[in-house]
């Protein structure tokens, strides 16, 4: 019974992801030069995420819709480098995760609320 829960869970949640997808975004526009700029920035974060999870759905709406290109890792599949790395180095695996990289110093970011309030003060 867990497991049939756990599985609608999950295709209800990849239907609503691909949903999402095909929903259009009203893009952030800039000049070559500054989206150059922004993708250069964008390169210190990485999005850990499970594809079908709602607020990682979210997350990465806000992504697109800040027009900024961000790695994202599969925090999901057990056993996975980014669910390990994550579990070692944040303490939990909790998506959606933002891994901020400035120079030597990796800071991580829980909660898609505060995520969308650091990306759109960055990116905005
Ligand atoms: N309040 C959090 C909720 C995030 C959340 O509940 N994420 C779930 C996936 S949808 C999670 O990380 N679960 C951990 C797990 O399943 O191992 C947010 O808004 O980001």
């Amino acid at each position: 019974m867990k497991l049939l829960l756990k599985a609608f869970r999950n295709g209800l949640g990849a239907l609503i992801a691909l949903i999402s997808r095909l929903i259009p975004v009203k893009k952030v526009k800039r000049s070559a030069q500054e989206q150059e700029a922004v993708n250069n920035k964008a390169k210190n974060i990485e999005l850990y995420q499970f594809f079908a999870c709602p607020f990682c759905i979210m997350s990465r709406r806000v992504i697109r819709s800040l027009n900024i290109k961000i790695v994202t890792r599969d925090a999901q599949t057990r056993g996975g480098a980014y669910r390990e790395e994550m579990m070692k180095e944040a303490g939990k695996v909790q998506v959606p995760c933002l891994k901020i990289t400035d120079g030597d110093t990796v800071s991580w970011m829980f909660e898609s609320a505060d995520i969308k309030t650091y990306l759109e003060k960055e990116f905005g």
